[in-house]
């Protein structure tokens, strides 16, 4: 079963509505899920389209489609287990749009929320946080508890340091062997470049 996942920036490509539109066409049985959380890189959701939901671009192409607060991890797997059934039994494409939001800068080369939203604008998603949530309902159940998160996170932060530590004794990789393992052939313009990388290493 094809999975096409996308952000809501994505949606706004050329390729996004070919790619619906192919689906919808052939009754293909791909799940497509629009991460909508908010800002592409830097543009705000409503100056990207003005689609009230990004949800009915599948609709236009004949794909049903479903909005789910994607803050609400239950949610999710109710609706994707509902998408993935329904696509199983034969029924065609179907598109989920997630909306969450992102805590952070979109990657840490140049990207400053701070010149597209307002530390009060982030607030309440921030009071969405899934993980916080989840704990919530599973503490409520019975099912978590503090110790047991406790001994968890113990466990995790002791792996990490193991895998770090190992990580550190790997040798140094040579942009010269990287380079050797882009292509089996290697064009002629990459063979200059391992060369000029080789003599630099070999200093
Ligand atoms: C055709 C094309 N144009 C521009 C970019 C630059 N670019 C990289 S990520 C990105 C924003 C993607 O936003 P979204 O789809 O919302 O994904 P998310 O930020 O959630 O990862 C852009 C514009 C690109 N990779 N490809």
């Amino acid at each position: 079963m094809p999975l096409l996942i996308t952000g809501d920036g994505g949606t706004s490509q050329g390729d996004s509505y070919e790619g619906m539109n192919f689906a919808g066409a052939y009754q293909a049985p791909v799940l497509f899920i629009v991460q909508n959380n908010g800002f592409a890189i830097s543009t705000p959701r409503v100056k990207q389209t003005a689609a009230p939901t990004l949800a009915q671009k599948a609709v236009a192409a004949g794909i049903p489609s479903v909005q789910v607060d994607g803050m609400d991890i239950l949610a999710c797997y109710a609706v994707a287990k509902a998408a993935r059934d329904y696509m199983v039994a034969g029924n065609g494409p179907v598109m989920i749009e997630t909306l969450t939001y992102r805590f952070g800068a979109h990657s840490s080369a140049g990207d400053d929320p701070k010149r597209y939203r307002t530390k009060e604008q982030e607030q309440p998603w921030f009071e969405k946080d899934p993980l916080i949530r989840l704990r919530k309902v599973l503490t409520d159940k019975g099912l978590w508890s503090e110790e047991e998160e406790d001994k968890l996170v113990d466990e995790y932060k002791a792996s990490f340091k193991e895998a770090i530590k190992e990580a550190d004794n790997v040798p140094a990789d040579k942009v010269s062997d990287m380079l050797k393992r882009t292509f089996e052939i290697p064009t002629p313009e990459m063979r200059q470049e391992i060369s000029k990388f080789e003599a630099k290493e070999s200093k």
